[in-house]
């Protein structure tokens, strides 16, 4: 074969190698819509059996991109270890944020909203938003060593969220569904959730006690305030 001849048929391969080399490379650097929905399921999973969460990472673990390998590695482990403490490393922090900061950037939603947590309420955090997937990104901005969480429930049995604020938070928690959690423990982090909402008035709130010092109060001591107490409370409503 003349090398005239054979020059077009490299080129050719050269071509199609390249085209599925960039093709697996875009898909190995970025979040695919069904990573995106492992992530929001997982999420999900925080509200259901907890056994389940193992196998709901390791999901998700199978759509994530390359590039994550390492981060979702971590948040496997310790979604799959019967060690609360797995989850309050600062390892796993780091690999979290780096896993929630690429759900934040690249998943499709209705909004991508960042709040920041400060001691104590919620900045950023809007009124109201579109129903559907909402991206959301909280960053513990705390100046006093707390941790913080942002819940998001709704009346389970259909309660409004301005008659869920006016109880006291044990009944309140009694009465209340959860949909959506974020929590970041380290100062300085920040964590992401996809959440699935649909229309309707929601509560937003941080149920942790207030530390002192940064201590947690013990569980068996008197009940301490919580952050909500201390105005980490607001409503979302989410429109049709
Ligand atoms: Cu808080």
């Amino acid at each position: 074969m003349s090398p005239t001849r054979t020059l077009p048929r490299l080129v050719g391969a050269a071509i199609l190698i390249g085209t599925i080399a960039t093709a697996c490379g875009d898909d190995a650097e970025s979040m695919s819509a069904a990573a995106c929905d492992r992530y929001a399921d997982l999420q999900a999973g925080f509200f259901g059996d907890p056994s389940q969460l193992g196998a709901a990472a390791t999901a998700f673990a199978d759509e994530a991109p390359d590039s994550l390998d390492d981060d979702v590695e971590v948040i496997v482990a310790a979604f799959s270890s019967d060690d609360p403490a797995a989850m309050s490393s600062p390892e796993f922090a780091e690999a979290n944020e780096r896993v929630g900061a690429a759900v934040f950037d690249e998943c499709d939603s209705v909004a991508a909203i960042d709040v920041s947590s400060i001691d104590y309420a919620f900045d950023g955090m809007p009124s109201s938003v579109s129903s559907g997937r909402v991206a959301l990104r909280l960053s513990n901005d705390t100046e006093s060593d707390q941790p913080h969480e942002l819940m998001i429930v709704t009346g389970a049995d259909g309660q409004p969220a301005d008659e869920l604020r006016d109880l006291p938070m044990e009944e309140l928690m009694q009465q209340a569904r959860p949909v959506g959690l974020v929590f970041v423990e380290q100062p300085g982090a920040a964590a992401t959730t996809l959440v699935d909402l649909e229309p309707g008035t929601y509560l937003v709130m941080c149920n942790l006690p207030v530390a002192e010092n940064g201590e947690q109060p013990a569980d068996d001591g008197p009940p301490a305030d919580t952050h909500a107490d201390h105005g980490m409370v607001t409503t979302l409503t989410v429109e049709a």
